[in-house]
């Protein structure tokens, strides 16, 4: 397969500018870059679904270059619905240094700030050297700012567009960068840029955009409960997102893996065979999990990740240190221990049972387990020597009920 073969294959390309983009990117050496706005100090899984094109690229002899909007970011890139609320320029100050951090951790490739070359250009020249070149009527047919007319747009995000455009043209003037890849709902301020180099510079360059990963719903990947999956591992821990990824929809595991990983193709057909045969073993699931949780955080993360998992599953709590045990029961009812009391008292003071007729009821049923294990004396009394390092003891009630109680 060639790579714009590949890239299809995967399902990776909605749109190209023009078809001679075709043979370039598979002779190799395009220099291309990609971007993002920092809106938040994290990116999340959405764009780790688009940033890893440049990884793709990168490995068939292209060269990459991650821009994040220092300037960009202070005006906002229009939404469909309606007007951002604007940031202060402390906080996308804040945004980007923890998004230029990430892109070089997680990508390993240069970043650049497009604030470096907007913040002295004067608005005599920005409307005479950009403003010029750019037909309102063009820009009104844009999806984005047309999607907008009924209910309002501002001028700072009508002239978003320009901003954009003129990143491209500095890019390719300054580093013969002549691609912009994005997803699909970057296509208008691409070639908005696109059609700046051709109006002012007489030069062709390329546009490439992918499709937005969704589930079968259209809901976009990563969106759980209005929540995104960050790439930060202190907002979104690797347990959570092998839990997020293993719960997948099984009929979009396979198109997640041809997006999401570098499998080979050959690897990927595999798992789908075993998926069609044994979809409860859940391998493509796995693999899925494993490639991506470790190119974002590592092996180790990874590894901790399926051990959460396995134990919370079997209920060997004690395999766990404290920090997994953080991790894992990051959610459960907490609460905090300041007496030494006996069972019953310990169950209904703490809310985990609502009577002391319940927790005997739920103690004589072998229904209660601290730390995995079972407890049936009804005077048992709970004290430091349960909790794992000194610090904490997981009660179990019934099969699934958790509770993390914290030693002072
Ligand atoms: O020169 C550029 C300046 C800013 C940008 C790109 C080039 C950012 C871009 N306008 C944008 O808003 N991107 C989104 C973001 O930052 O969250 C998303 C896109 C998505 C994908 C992702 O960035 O909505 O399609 O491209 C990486």
């Amino acid at each position: 397969m060639t790579l714009f073969e590949e890239l299809e294959w995967r399902g990776l390309v909605q749109d190209i500018s023009d078809p001679e983009l075709i043979e370039q990117l598979n002779k190799g050496g395009l220099t291309f870059y990609i971007g993002t706005d920092p809106t938040a100090d994290s990116m999340h899984i959405g764009h780790y679904s688009s940033f890893l094109i440049s990884k793709r690229l990168a490995r068939a002899g292209h060269h990459p270059i991650l821009l994040v909007g220092g300037a960009t970011g202070l005006i906002g890139d229009p939404k469909p619905t309606a007007e951002r609320p604007m940031i202060s320029k402390e906080e996308v100050e804040h945004n980007f240094k923890g998004l230029k951090a990430q892109a070089e951790k997680i990508f390993g490739f240069e970043v650049v700030n497009n604030f470096d070359w907007t913040k002295d250009i004067n608005v005599i020249d920005f409307l005479r050297d950009y403003g010029k070149y750019f037909n309102v009527n063009y820009m009104l047919a844009k999806d984005k700012v047309k999607s907008r007319l009924e209910s309002g747009i501002t001028y700072a995000e009508f002239s978003y567009m320009i901003l954009q455009a003129l990143d491209f043209m500095h890019l390719f003037e300054t580093r013969n960068c002549t691609l912009q890849v994005a997803g699909s709902d970057q296509w208008g301020n691409i070639t908005s840029g696109i059609e700046l180099v051709k109006k002012k510079l007489g030069k062709t360059v390329y546009g490439m955009v992918m499709p937005l990963v969704t589930d079968s719903n259209g809901v976009k990947f990563g969106k759980t409960e209005g929540n995104a999956l960050w790439l930060d591992k202190n907002k979104t821990s690797s347990y959570e997102l092998y839990q997020y990824l293993l719960n997948l929809e099984d009929s979009m595991i396979i198109e997640y893996l041809k997006k999401l990983t570098f499998l080979t193709k050959e690897e990927i057909e595999d798992l789908e065979k075993t998926n069609n045969e044994h979809p409860e073993l859940r391998e493509a699931h796995k693999a899925l999990a494993r490639e991506i949780i470790t190119d974002l955080h590592g092996k180790d993360e990874f590894n901790k990740a399926v051990k959460i998992s396995e134990v919370l599953f079997s209920g060997d709590i004690k395999k766990l240190n404290l920090k997994e045990i953080e991790e894992g029961f990051k959610d459960v009812p907490n609460f905090a221990i300041n007496t030494e009391e006996n069972i019953i008292d310990f169950l209904v003071n703490n809310k985990i049972c609502s009577s002391k007729r319940e927790a005997r009821e739920f103690v004589n049923a072998g229904s209660i387990t601290i730390n995995g294990d079972k407890i049936t004396d009804l005077d048992y009394v709970i004290t430091k020597k349960d909790a794992i390092e000194n610090k904490v003891v997981i009660v179990r009630r019934g099969k699934k009920k958790y509770y993390l109680g914290k030693f002072n």
